[in-house]
């Protein structure tokens, strides 16, 4: 099947339950709100496509069920994330120190160059705020990571955080492929010194290639899952 995309981006939606992660996903994918609560069985997934430096960018977001019984299945799709959102409610102070659980699991099982954003969800509820604006600042600081407070509902900050993960994993890669083409460069100029004095040896570095599942072998991955 043709190509119809430049880029393919993969991202995760982990938190709690009822932090509001599969309406963050359908407000951001199809520009709905849903006032229930329909629990996550396992895991769901929506794409997006959008236009980033000129070229079509097709989001692939998973949505993890924020239920116990289903982290194991769960587990398996952290490593093939590129960008992890990790979701409090605003409104639920459990939520968030819960967010330290969701972070070792993040250590466990995704990449360790996997950009991570934080989002306080809910942020149409400010009455009933149990965690304040500059604790949820503090706790990303603390691990290196951006952070906005979200609301579904009202639509506000979702393509702002969307677009600020995606930009931030385009930026990664970039500069993974040219740190890449530079280390090819030494390395073949390695070789050549090798050859040529017979005296001096650089070590190659091996390139790292834990990103590079093809697609083929991750939809069939899925499947097996799904
Ligand atoms: N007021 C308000 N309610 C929200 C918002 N986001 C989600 N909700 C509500 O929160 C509840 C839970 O939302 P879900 O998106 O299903 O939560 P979830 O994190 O996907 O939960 P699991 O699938 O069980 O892990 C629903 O009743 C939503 O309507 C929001 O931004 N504002
Ligand atoms: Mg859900």
């Amino acid at each position: 099947m043709a190509k119809c995309y430049d880029i393919l981006v993969r991202l995760l939606l982990l938190g709690d339950t009822g932090v509001g992660k599969s309406c963050i996903l359908c407000r951001y994918a199809n520009d709905e709100f849903l006032d229930t609560h329909i629990s996550t069985i396992g895991i769901d997934f929506k794409m997006r496509t959008v236009n980033m430096d000129n070229k079509v960018a097709k989001i692939q977001i998973w949505d993890t069920a924020g239920q116990e019984r289903f982290e194991a299945i769960t587990h398996q799709f952290y490593r093939r994330a590129q960008g992890v959102l990790l979701v409090y409610d605003l409104c639920s102070r459990t939520s968030f120190e819960n967010l330290s659980k969701w972070l070792t699991y993040v250590d466990e099982f995704a990449n360790e160059d996997t950009e991570l954003l934080l989002l306080g969800n809910k942020s149409d509820r400010c009455q009933w705020r149990e965690v304040s604006c500059e604790e949820g600042q503090k706790f990303a600081e603390q691990y290196n990571m951006k952070f906005f407070e979200t609301s579904a509902k009202n639509r506000e900050n979702i393509d702002k955080a969307f677009q600020h993960i995606c930009e931030g994993i385009l930026q990664k890669q970039s500069l993974k492929r040219s740190t890449q083409s530079l280390n090819t460069s030494t390395s073949s100029n390695s070789h050549l010194v090798h050859r040529g004095r017979s005296v001096l040896s650089l070590e190659s570095k091996h390139e790292d290639n834990s990103m590079k599942t093809s697609e083929h072998s991750y939809w069939r991955c899925c499947a097996g899952v799904m």
